[in-house]
């Protein structure tokens, strides 16, 4: 009965959180998460993590689907998305100041394509606040023989000057460091002016050699090599693709995350919200995600970390994604659209269908 609860229950809940403005229902679910999580309540979510464990990037991973960067940016529900099975949450994106992001709304539901539209420019509470948040989580707590892994997400703030973005990320690399898992350098999000320009030849080369020199003084620090992810965008030709490729092995980067999402509107022309600006995300961005898979498998070949995000709305979508070239997959639209439950299923489908 435990398992047949989550997808029950957010069925009912479903037409009643799509009532409201999408960003209030959303910080409708987290207030209730963390309110219930490590509490009796969270039963109306919970299940057994699927045993699918994979040793990757120097981690062990108890299954391969795990949440995406962004529904949880300040790190406030990780006990209630360790409950719900997923093997490994990611948090944020941090920068390293509070700021508010962009003026409301800035966040669309396009539900004829299982689809949002989002603008909300890293909205977030800031370093310190994320931090003490990560150090309240239970998690780790819990006795399990496969325990969640944590990712930690980073940023740049918005007034800080492209050419400084570096500063930034050097900071939230050290506030991080001893508490993640692993730690995602995310420079793909459309919403922060410029942002994306840092995946281009020179500015990524300068930004990742001076992420690996800070990792290098951390790990001596600290006792511990943290493994670093960079999160890139679908919207890349093949030859940006295969620069950056060369430019994570030449620094010495451990995965790569594929992908954030897309300024095309190519497959939801017409559609109420479509031409609002922001990132789109869920089904539309499947395709160009499992493109962008596909070309830095080819680009890295086997053995390279690829954690595959973009349009996973079912377990078949988790089984693309590998089939693509992924190693892992993570989920955020999908979770919107079909719920807790949807964990389970890619976790199960990726388990039958073996490596
Ligand atoms: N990705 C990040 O790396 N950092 C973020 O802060 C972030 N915020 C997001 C906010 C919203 C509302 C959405 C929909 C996505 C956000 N993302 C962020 C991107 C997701 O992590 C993911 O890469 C993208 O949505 C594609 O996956 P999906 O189709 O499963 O949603």
């Amino acid at each position: 009965m435990p398992l047949l609860l989550p997808s029950s229950l957010y069925t009912l809940a479903r037409p009643f959180l799509f009532g409201f403005d999408p960003e209030h229902a959303h910080e409708l679910t987290l207030d209730a998460l963390a309110r219930t999580q490590n509490t009796p309540l969270a039963c109306a979510y919970a299940a057994p993590r699927v045993d699918d464990r994979l040793a990757l990037a120097g981690l062990h991973f108890p299954n391969r689907v795990g949440l995406a960067a962004g529904l949880d940016k300040n790190a406030r529900c990780i006990d209630a998305f360790a409950a719900m099975g997923f093997g490994f949450v990611e948090v944020g994106t941090v920068t390293p100041k509070a700021q508010p992001g962009n003026p409301k709304p800035r966040m669309f539901r396009l539900p004829q394509r299982d689809a949002l539209i989002n603008r909300l420019g890293f909205n977030n509470e800031g370093l310190d606040a994320f931090l003490a948040n990560v150090q309240r989580a239970r998690f780790r707590r819990n006795g399990a023989r496969a325990p969640m892994l944590l990712g930690l997400n980073i940023g740049k703030n918005a007034a800080t000057p492209i050419e400084r973005a570096v500063d930034d990320y050097l900071i939230c690399l050290d506030g991080v460091y001893p508490h993640a898992d692993y730690v995602t350098i995310n420079i793909s999000s459309p919403n922060t002016a410029n942002l994306r320009s840092l995946q281009s030849d020179e500015a990524l080369d300068a930004l990742l050699g001076a992420i690996a020199d800070k990792r290098a003084a951390l790990a001596h620090r600290h006792g511990k090599r943290v493994p670093l992810f960079v999160k890139i965008a679908p919207d890349l030709e093949e030859p940006q693709v295969q620069v950056i490729a060369a430019t994570l092995r030449r620094h010495g980067m451990d995965g790569v995350i594929a992908t954030n999402t897309t300024l095309s509107r190519e497959a939801v022309a017409g559609l109420p919200h479509a031409q609002e600006a922001g990132g789109l995300s869920g089904a539309p961005v499947r395709e160009a995600s499992n493109r962008v898979i596909g070309q830095l498998r080819s680009a890295l070949g086997t053995g390279f970390p690829i954690i595959g995000v973009g349009g996973v709305l079912s377990g078949r979508d988790a089984e693309a994604k590998i089939a693509a070239g992924a190693d892992l997959v993570q989920i955020y639209t999908g979770l919107i659209y079909k719920g807790p439950a949807l964990v389970r299923e890619a976790a199960q489908a990726l388990r039958r269908r073996g490596r």
